[in-house]
C-alpha cells in the first residue's frame, strides 16, 4: 500500500490551509514583531499603518478580551507583547487588510519605540545568572564520584551543539472563519489542535466548545508546529473575534525562519572514567539547554535529554544534569528527536574522546558498552527485549565493518591530501510522552450501510503518513479492504482533548483507539449475526477479506450483508474508542519510573571522504539495520527512515544557526541557511530492517518510526572526524557540531587559522 497522498502531493492536488476557496470578504493579516532582543516598549504608534491603503485595523495587546496568555507549561508568554519584549521576532501587532501585500505594506508603517535592554545570548551566561526555566533536574545511578578511581582512564571534555531550523514546507499559518453564536472555527497548521483551542480559548475568554480546530493535514511539523503552531492560530483567531470576518494569517517564509523557535542549541561539559578493557565505569554530564526567552516546551524536552543521556549504553555510575536556560532568543521548541539527539551527542564525543586517549578503535569501545537484558536506565526503567546488540551485529556483519576499516586504512595509506572516515552509530530511543498524562488517544469510527467506513482520530498527518497506517489498522481490525475506508480532518468535535501528534507516537496510539473502537463495533455485528444464524459461540465468528467465518466455514455473509441487515435491525454502526498505554508513569522527586512503552535500536555504518585542503567533504555511504517490530507498512516506514536521516545529517553537518550578540538572526534566509539536497546525500544508502521480531505494546506488533532514525545523523560528525584525525593525528579537535566544511578546514589548519580567517 503506498502512502495515500503520493498522487495528490505529486500532481498538487492535495489541500492545504490556504488551498481552500476563500471566503468572501475574507482579511488577511500580517504580523509586526518586535525589532530588537530585549527591551522596554516605550511607544507603539499605529496610526500611519491604520491609514494604509486596505487596512481594516490593527490590534495589539489592550484588544484581547481574554487573557494574554499563551505559555503551555509555564504562563510565561504573551500572546502580543505589553510592555517588554523579549527575542527579535516576538509579536507586538497585528495588521487587518483586504489582501496580503496591503496587509504586508502595513506592517511596515508600524513604528516602535524601545529602551533596549542587555541581551544574553549564551546559556551558561544566562545560568549563571540563575535565568532558568523551571527546575535544573538531575537523574542518577550508582556512584559516580567514587567510581572515578576505578577507572584507569579518565577524560573530560565540552560540546558545543547548534540548533536546528524545521523548515516544514508549509509556512505556520491559520484561517478562522467566525460561525453562529460566538463560534469559530480555525483551520490550524498545527500538530497539536487541542493545544491550539484550549489557548484560543484563553485569550478570546470563552469556553473550549466555542473553538473548534480543524487540520486536514500539514505541510511539514518536524516538532515545529507541536506547540509553536499556537500564536499564530491565536492570532488569526483574536482577529476574526474581533472584526467578525474570516481571517488568514501566512508567514511568509523569511519571516518564519526569524519569529519561530527552534531546536535547541546545547552547552555541556562531561567526564567518562574507563577501565582499562574499555568498559565505561562511570559518566559525569551537564547540560546547558539554550531554551530562549519562554518556557515553551524546553522543560521537557531537557527531560529527554537527560532520558537519553547514556543512548544505547549501560553505564553503572552516572549523573546527569541539565538545565534550561532562558536567553533573548526565539523560544526554543521540539524538534524531531526532542533533546534525545543532543543527549546523545555528548556521550558519542566522550566515547570518542576516550577511544583517542586510549589508542583503541571507537566502535570497540560503543560496542562493550551496548545495553543488554537485564540492565537498568539511570532513570530506574528495567530493560528487557534490547535489541542494541542484535543491531549492531548485523549492521557490522551485513554491511562488513571489518572491510570498511581495512579499506579506510589502505585508502589513507595511500592518500595525502584526502582522507577516508568511518564510524557506527547505535539508537536507543524511548517510545511513549515523558509527560505521562498525554499517552491517552481516542477514535470515533462510523460504519456506512453501503460497508464504507470513517475513521476520525486525534492524530495529525504531518507527511509521515499517519492517515496510510491508520487506513490499514482499520481496514485490518474490521477484516476489510482498505479501500473502504476514509480517514477524515482531525477536529476538535468528533475527537476532544487529543494529546499533539508528537513523539512518534501517534500511530501507536490513535492506532490503538482505532482497534478499540472497530472491536467494539464487530462485536455488535457478531454478537447480532450469530442470533440471526442460529449460532450459540459467537467468538467463533471473524471477518475475514470481507467474509463472516464460523470458524474455517463459510456462513454465506459478506461485509456489505452483515452490516446492510444489522442496520435493518438497529444495531449501531459507530464507535469511540479509547487508549491510555498501560504500565507508564515517571516519579520527578525521585526521578526514577517507567517512562516509555518500549524502546527503539538501531545501528548505522558510514563511511566519509575529507579533502583535506578545502575542508569539503562527502558521504560516501550510510548503511542502516533499524528495528521496526513487525512494521504497518514497510514503504512508509522506510521513507521515515530515510527522511530522519537526511534531517540528522543536516543538523550535524551543514545547517548552522547563526545569531550575533544583539541576538539577531543572521542565517535567515535559504541563500544562507543550507539544508541536504538530493546530491548531498550518500549514493550508497541501504536501510535493512530486523527480521523476525515482535512488539507486544505496538499496533499489531509493529514499533514507531518518526523520530528515532534522526539520531543516526550523529554517525557522520564523528566518521568526519576520523577523517580529519586521519590528515592530524596529533591535533586536539573540538565537539562543536555542526561540523561545516569551513569548521573542518579551521580545524585541520589551525596554526594557518589566522591567515585563513582573514582570507574568509
Ligand atoms: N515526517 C514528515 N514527512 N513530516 C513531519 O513533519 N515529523 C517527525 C516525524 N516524521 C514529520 C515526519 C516528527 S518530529 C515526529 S514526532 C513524527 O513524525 C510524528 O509522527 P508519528 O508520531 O506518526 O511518528
Ligand atoms: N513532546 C512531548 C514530545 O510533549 N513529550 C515528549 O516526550 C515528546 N517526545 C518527543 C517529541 N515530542
Ligand atoms: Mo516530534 S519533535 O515529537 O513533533
Amino acid at each position: 500500500m503506498k502512502h495515500i497522498d503520493a498522487a495528490g502531493h505529486t500532481r498538487g492536488e492535495s489541500q492545504y490551509v490556504d488551498d481552500m476557496p476563500q471566503p468572501v470578504g475574507m482579511l488577511h493579516a500580517a504580523v509586526f514583531t518586535s525589532p530588537v532582543a530585549h527591551g522596554r516598549i516605550i511607544s507603539l504608534n499605529l496610526e500611519e499603518a491604520v491609514r494604509c491603503d486596505g487596512v481594516i485595523t490593527v490590534l495589539s495587546a489592550k484588544d484581547i478580551p481574554g487573557e494574554n496568555q499563551i505559555g503551555a507549561l509555564i504562563p510565561d508568554e504573551l500572546l502580543l507583547a505589553e510592555h517588554e519584549v523579549h527575542f527579535v521576532g516576538e509579536p507586538v501587532a497585528l495588521v487587518l487588510a483586504k489582501s496580503y501585500e496591503q496587509a504586508h505594506r502595513a506592517v511596515a508603517k508600524i513604528q516602535v519605540e524601545i529602551d533596549e535592554l542587555p541581551v544574553v545570548t549564551d546559556p551558561r551566561q544566562a545560568f549563571e545568572s540563575g535565568a532558568i526555566i523551571g527546575p535544573a533536574r538531575t537523574f542518577a545511578l550508582g556512584d559516580v564520584d567514587t567510581a572515578w578511581q576505578e577507572c584507569a582512564v579518565v577524560v573530560d571534555g565540552q560540546c558545543e551543539i547548534g540548533g536546528q531550523e524545521h523548515l516544514y514546507l508549509e509556512t505556520q499559518r491559520c484561517r478562522a472563519i467566525p460561525l453562529e453564536d460566538g463560534v469559530l472555527r480555525l483551520y490550524s497548521s498545527t500538530q497539536s489542535p487541542y493545544a491550539v483551542q484550549k489557548a484560543a480559548a484563553r485569550v478570546l475568554g470563552v469556553a473550549h466548545h466555542k473553538i473548534e480546530v480543524d487540520v486536514k493535514r500539514l505541510g511539514g511539523g518536524f516538532g515545529g508546529k507541536e506547540d509553536q503552531a499556537t500564536a499564530w492560530s491565536c492570532l488569526t483567531a483574536l482577529a476574526a473575534h474581533c472584526t467578525g470576518k474570516a481571517v488568514e494569517l501566512v508567514l511568509p517564509r523569511h519571516q518564519d525562519m526569524i519569529c519561530t523557535g527552534k531546536r535547541h542549541p546545547y552547552s555541556a561539559d562531561f567526564r567518562i572514567g574507563l577501565n582499562q578493557a574499555g568498559k565505561i565505569l562511570a559518566y559525569d554530564v551537564k547540560h546547558y539547554q539554550n531554551a530562549g526567552a519562554a518556557a515553551d516546551l524546553s522543560p521537557a524536552v531537557l527531560e529527554r535529554t537527560l532520558f537519553h543521556s547514556t543512548n544505547a549504553y549501560f553505564i553503572p555510575n552516572v549523573r546527569i544534569f541539565g538545565a534550561s536556560c532562558r536567553t533573548n532568543l526565539p523560544p526554543n521548541t521540539a524538534f524531531r528527536g526532542f533533546g534525545g539527539p543532543q543527549g546523545m551527542f555528548v556521550i558519542e564525543s566522550a566515547i570518542a574522546k576516550a577511544a583517542e586517549k586510549m589508542n583503541k578503535p571507537r566502535e570497540q569501545i560503543q560496542r562493550l558498552n551496548l545495553l543488554r537484558d537485564g540492565d537498568t536506565f539511570p532513570y530506574g526503567q528495567h530493560l528487557d527485549d534490547v535489541r542494541a546488540e542484535r543491531t549492531w551485529d548485523e549492521a557490522a556483519q551485513s554491511f562488513d565493518l571489518n572491510k570498511i576499516k581495512q579499506a579506510t586504512k589502505t585508502y589513507n595509506d595511500d592518500h595525502f591530501e584526502s582522507k577516508k572516515g568511518y564510524a557506527v552509530m547505535p539508537i536507543c530511543f524511548g517510545i511513549s510522552f515523558t509527560a505521562t498524562f498525554l499517552n491517552q488517544a481516542g477514535a470515533l469510527v462510523h460504519v456506512y450501510t453501503d460497508g464504507s467506513v470513517s475513521v476520525s482520530t486525534g492524530g495529525i498527518e504531518m507527511g509521515q503518513g499517519l492517515v496510510t497506517n491508520i487506513a490499514r489498522i482499520a481496514a485490518r481490525a474490521f477484516g476489510i479492504s482498505e479501500k473502504r475506508i476514509k480517514v477524515e480532518s482531525t477536529n476538535t468535535t468528533r475527537v476532544a482533548n487529543m494529546s499533539p501528534s508528537a513523539a512518534s507516537a501517534t500511530t501507536d496510539l490513535n492506532g490503538h483507539a482505532t482497534i478499540l473502537a472497530a472491536g467494539q463495533i464487530t462485536d455488535r455485528l457478531k454478537s447480532f449475526a450469530a442470533n440471526e444464524l442460529g449460532l450459540t459461540d459467537k467468538s467463533r465468528l471473524t471477518i475475514v477479506h470481507e467474509k463472516l467465518l464460523d470458524g474455517n466455514r463459510e456462513t454465506g455473509w459478506d461485509w456489505q450483508k452483515l452490516v446492510q441487515t444489522a442496520y435493518l435491525n438497529r444495531i449501531d454502526l459507530s464507535a469511540h474508542g479509547f487508549y491510555a498505554t498501560p504500565g507508564v508513569w515517571f516519579d520527578k522527586q525521585k526521578e526514577k519510573g517507567n517512562p516509555f512503552a518500549y524502546h527503539v535500536y538501531g545501528a548505522a555504518v558510514f563511511e566519509v571522504t575529507l579533502d583535506c585542503l578545502r575542508g569539503t567533504y562527502e558521504i560516501d555511504s550510510a548503511k542502516i539495520v533499524h528495528d521496526l517490530g513487525r512494521p504497518i507498512n514497510k514503504l512508509v516506514d522506510i521513507g521515515q527512515v530515510e527522511g530522519g536521516l537526511a534531517q540528522g545529517l543536516g543538523w550535524m553537518t551543514l545547517e548552522e544557526l547563526s545569531f550575533d550578540e544583539q541576538g539577531r538572526f543572521l542565517s535567515n534566509s535559504l541563500a544562507s541557511y543550507k539544508v541536504p539536497d538530493a546530491y548531498f546525500m550518500p549514493d550508497d544508502l541501504q536501510v535493512k530492517f530486523l527480521q523476525n521480531v515482535d512488539n507486544p505494546a505496538g499496533p499489531y506488533g509493529a514499533k514507531a518510526v518518526g523520530e528515532p532514525p534522526l539520531m543516526y545523523g550523529i554517525g557522520v560528525f564523528f566518521a568526519i572526524r576520523a577523517a580529519m584525525r586521519a590528515f592530524r593525528p596529533d591535533s586536539d579537535l573540538t565537539f562543536d557540531a555542526p561540523m561545516t566544511p569551513e569548521r573542518v578546514l579551521l580545524g585541520l589548519h589551525e596554526q594557518e587559522r589566522e591567515v585563513l580567517v582573514t582570507k574568509i
